[in-house]
């Protein structure tokens, strides 16, 4: 599969606003039978960082920008109906952005990969309070909580949290993710047991599939 045509197809169409052609190009490829995982990865990540450059460098405007994150989030909800699976399994995540945090596309991912994988999955989205996000926890028990940060600023809020999940409940097992934590992941394995930093939904398969398979 070219995803470079598509990616490329997909990038021009969220810049022009066109929600029908980017939806257009998603299906396509769902029809063409091609992995979720690959599609979000290679279409739609790669698509949004250039955004993200075009914005850096004055190229677009933050109207621009706000209207392609817009509509992928668009594409990324109508794909649900498509994705989700109905075998259910009792595991049940958490996938939050933490505290400050704006960007919620990314861990919508993450949730997505459980989803398609038959775990509950309580996707809380940007910006989650620490405190609300404990008691939503302790209400919920889940085997595994999922933390973003794009921002490398929000790390002293990535540490609270973590913390006071880890003193609440010792050994739930916490996986964390995101562009702000690309140079900074060494603290927080070292400091906190059962924490483990993934870069992509890659390595997130290979994590899910060893949690299940070996508890
Ligand atoms: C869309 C966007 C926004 C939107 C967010 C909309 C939304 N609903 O999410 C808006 C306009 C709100 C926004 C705001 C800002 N943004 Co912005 N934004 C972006 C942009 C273009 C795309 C983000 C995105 O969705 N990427 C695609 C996703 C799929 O990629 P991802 O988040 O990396 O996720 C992948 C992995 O990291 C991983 N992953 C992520 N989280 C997790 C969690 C777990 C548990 C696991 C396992 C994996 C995982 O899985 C995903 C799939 O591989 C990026 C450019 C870029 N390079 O990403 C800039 C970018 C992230 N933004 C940036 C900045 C600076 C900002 C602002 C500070 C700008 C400003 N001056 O106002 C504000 C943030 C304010 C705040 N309080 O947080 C910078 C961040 C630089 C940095 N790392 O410090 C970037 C990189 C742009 C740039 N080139 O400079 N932004």
């Amino acid at each position: 599969m070219d995803f470079d045509l598509y990616k490329n197809r997909f990038e021009k169409a969220i810049l022009a606003g066109d929600r029908l052609l980017a939806s257009e190009i998603i299906n396509d490829l769902v029809e063409k039978k091609s992995k979720i995982n690959d599609i979000y990865e290679n279409v739609i990540k790669r698509a949004l960082y250039q955004v993200g450059l075009l914005w850096e460098t004055g190229k677009i405007s933050v109207a621009t920008e706000h209207l392609a994150s817009a509509i992928v989030e668009s594409v990324l909800n109508e794909l649900y109906s498509k994705i989700i699976s109905k075998y259910r399994m009792d595991n049940v995540v958490v996938a939050a952005s933490v505290e400050k945090e704006v960007h919620q596309i990314g861990i919508k991912m993450v949730a997505d990969v459980f989803e398609m994988r038959g775990w509950n999955v309580h996707f809380l989205g940007a910006d989650t309070p620490s405190s609300d996000l404990l008691k939503f926890i302790e209400t919920v028990n889940p085997k595994l909580v999922a933390l973003s940060m794009s921002i490398y600023f929000h790390y002293p809020e990535l540490l609270k949290i973590i913390g006071m999940i880890r003193e609440r409940f010792p050994d739930l097992a916490i996986i964390v993710g995101g562009q702000g934590l690309l140079h900074s992941t060494s603290d927080i394995s070292e400091k906190y047991k059962n924490v483990h930093y993934l870069p992509d939904l890659y390595s997130l398969e290979e994590f899910i599939s060893n949690i299940e398979n070996y508890g």
